[in-house]
């Protein structure tokens, strides 16, 4: 079982994100996580492409890019990635998602698929050849610092238990919302590898990253 963190960049401070983000190659973080919202699939802006296209000339942190905006096929060029970065799209926010996953594979990138709390797992069966990463929201997406929905260990049991069954147990499934210790314990108890950590577990007023990353680990246990 992996224990890959991600970090929630718009949970940072954004006028220091350039000393945050090497505080958390420090604090060995597996991935930077950076939210698009087109105020549309979700009712908030927060991140951009020219911050994406900066931080990858400061950093060789993977990216972790997670996309809540509608059509997001019309944006995938205007990043600057590499082999080891994950583009991630919503499964509710494309009709032609299958494209949208083969235009991520050609461009070079991993490939992620998000599903919110409303969509069940099983959606995704007929796509899991085009992708690298499952994203399972634990809350509705657009912001931080909300509640983790009733159900989501259940639904990261069954995204596991699915995964293997299909033929495809080696997929990375990621978890996205109210990361708290006692929250990424269950999950990562239910069969999750990545943990994107915002104001829940990373970005704390008492504690330094490095700290917080580390007790973050140690709470998960082996
Ligand atoms: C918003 C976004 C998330 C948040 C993250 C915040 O939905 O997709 O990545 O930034 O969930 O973490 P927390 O601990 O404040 O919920
Ligand atoms: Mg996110």
């Amino acid at each position: 079982m992996n224990k890959l963190l991600s970090p929630s960049l718009m949970c940072a401070d954004l006028l220091y994100m350039e000393k945050t983000i090497k505080e958390l190659e420090q604090a060995q973080v597996d991935y930077l996580h950076i939210d698009i919202m087109d105020g549309s699939f979700v009712p908030n802006i927060t991140l951009g492409f020219d911050l994406i296209n900066a931080i990858k000339k400061v950093t060789d942190i993977p990216l972790d890019i997670h996309m809540m905006v509608y059509e997001p096929s019309k944006f995938i060029e205007r990043m600057s990635l590499d082999e080891n970065d994950v583009i991630c799209v919503h499964y509710e926010s494309d009709i032609h998602i299958h494209r949208t996953l083969e235009l991520i594979k050609n461009k070079g990138c991993k490939a992620g698929l998000a599903i919110n709390p409303g969509t069940p797992v099983e959606s995704v069966k007929n796509l899991m050849d085009y992708v690298d990463m499952l994203l399972v929201m634990t809350v509705s997406p657009g912001f931080a610092g909300q509640k983790i929905f009733k159900g989501a260990d259940k639904k990261v049991t069954d995204a596991r238990r699915l995964l293997t069954e299909w033929g495809y147990g080696d997929t990375l499934i990621e978890v996205d919302g109210n990361i708290s210790l006692e929250n990424g314990k269950k999950m990562y108890d239910c069969g999750a590898d990545i943990f994107v950590m915002g104001t829940s577990s990373l970005f704390l007023k008492d504690k330094s990253l490095q700290q917080a990353a580390k007790d973050f680990k140690d709470f998960l246990g082996d």
